[in-house]
């Protein structure tokens, strides 16, 4: 590892299977960033429990996120990657940050807002405060660049601002990070609900990493396009906003630029753009579904690059939340 390095710091839930809208928001740059930064990777179990989850099922999709991880590249002898519950110091830093954190700031935060309207019986103390175990994540390891999708900046503002405010306190503890947003690809659409985020709570509209390639075909096939009657291939995300969808997410797969796409589905139409979308997206996804049904056939492998990438993470962590406690006051043991 080089010493000069810049720090980078992602997270991402298992609280569901990889979708198009995480690889292309965050996790494909996650991978791409490797070759420039001193990057940590998170796979945050401790976030997913604020809302409810079947033990058993947790425990599944923390090891088969851990190997789809794998599978996209992230590379375990260039970064760190590791399970957040292995590292006790997220939990322990959090709490010293909750006492740094405005009861008013957190009420602001839209995924707060639209998360305890979604979960209504169960809008508990954990779900109003996951910026702030958000924030420990970030800080614990002086991160300087934060690779998510569009809509986690709120959050990565947030811990911005509680930084600046301990610091204020106490001197130059922490490091301000910086959100890392991609240029395409920042906010993938939901293929049936094209005014609405990719997200796992809209099944149908999201295509997941693991779908086998009919799945992802047929998905791509019922896509909403418009009902427009000139249905052509045209970027205008105001009137078309189910052919915009699309576009970016070819543009995003392909690299190719609107103009190009609209060149290549010039009179065309709409059944021969919206197959042409899915098959990149299966060729995208293919080779890396096939790699982690590799990784997850030998288990003992998987459990080895955990258990090393928690070791790494902690020994970092250690360091910043000591130098926490000591500055807000705590007795040595
Ligand atoms: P979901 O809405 O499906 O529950 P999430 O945002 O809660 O997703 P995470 O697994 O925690 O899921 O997100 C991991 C990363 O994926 C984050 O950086 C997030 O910004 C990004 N991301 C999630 N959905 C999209 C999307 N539709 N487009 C671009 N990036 C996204
Ligand atoms: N809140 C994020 C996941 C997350 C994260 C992080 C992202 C938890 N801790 C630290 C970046 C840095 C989400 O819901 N997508």
């Amino acid at each position: 590892m080089e010493e000069n390095r810049k720090r980078i710091f992602s997270g991402i839930q298992p609280s569901g299977k990889i979708h198009l809208g995480n690889y292309l928001g965050a996790v494909r740059n996650w991978v791409q960033l490797q070759d420039e930064y001193d990057c940590i990777y998170c796979v945050v179990d401790e976030h997913a429990i604020t809302v409810r989850q079947d033990p058993a099922e947790l425990r599944r999709k923390t090891l088969e996120l851990f190997a789809q991880l794998l599978a996209c590249g992230v590379d375990p002898e260039r970064s760190t990657l590791f399970v957040q519950s292995h590292v006790t110091q997220h939990a322990e830093i959090a709490w010293v940050l909750n006492c740094f954190t405005m009861f008013g700031e957190l009420s602001r935060m839209t995924q707060f807002k639209d998360k305890s309207a979604k979960h209504a019986d169960n809008v508990n103390a954990g779900l109003f405060t996951y910026p702030v175990l958000m924030a420990g994540d970030i800080l614990l390891y002086q991160a300087d660049l934060v690779p998510v999708g569009e809509d986690q900046k709120q959050h990565v503002e947030i811990c911005r601002d509680i930084a600046t405010r301990f610091n204020y306190n106490y001197g130059d503890v922490f490091t301000l990070p910086d959100a890392y947003i991609p240029k395409v690809g920042a906010r993938v659409m939901s293929l049936n609900q094209p005014d609405s985020k990719m997200s796992k709570s809209i099944p149908e509209g999201c295509v997941y990493l693991m779908d086998k390639p009919d799945e992802i075909m047929r998905k791509f096939k019922r896509a909403i396009t418009d009902s427009d009657t000139e249905r052509c291939v045209r970027y205008d995300r105001a009137n078309k906003p189910g052919v915009a969808t699309l576009i970016d997410i070819y543009a995003a797969v392909t690299g190719k630029s609107y103009e190009a796409i609209e060149a290549e589905f010039e009179g065309k139409g709409y059944g021969a753009f919206k197959p042409a979308v899915g098959e990149a997206v299966v060729e995208l996804f293919r080779p890396i579904r096939e790699r982690t049904e590799e990784l997850l056939a030998d288990k003992a492998q998987l459990q080895q690059l955990y258990r090393a990438g928690a070791e790494k993470a902690s020994a970092i962590a250690g360091r910043t939340l000591r130098k926490v406690y000591k500055k807000v006051g705590f007795l040595e043991r």
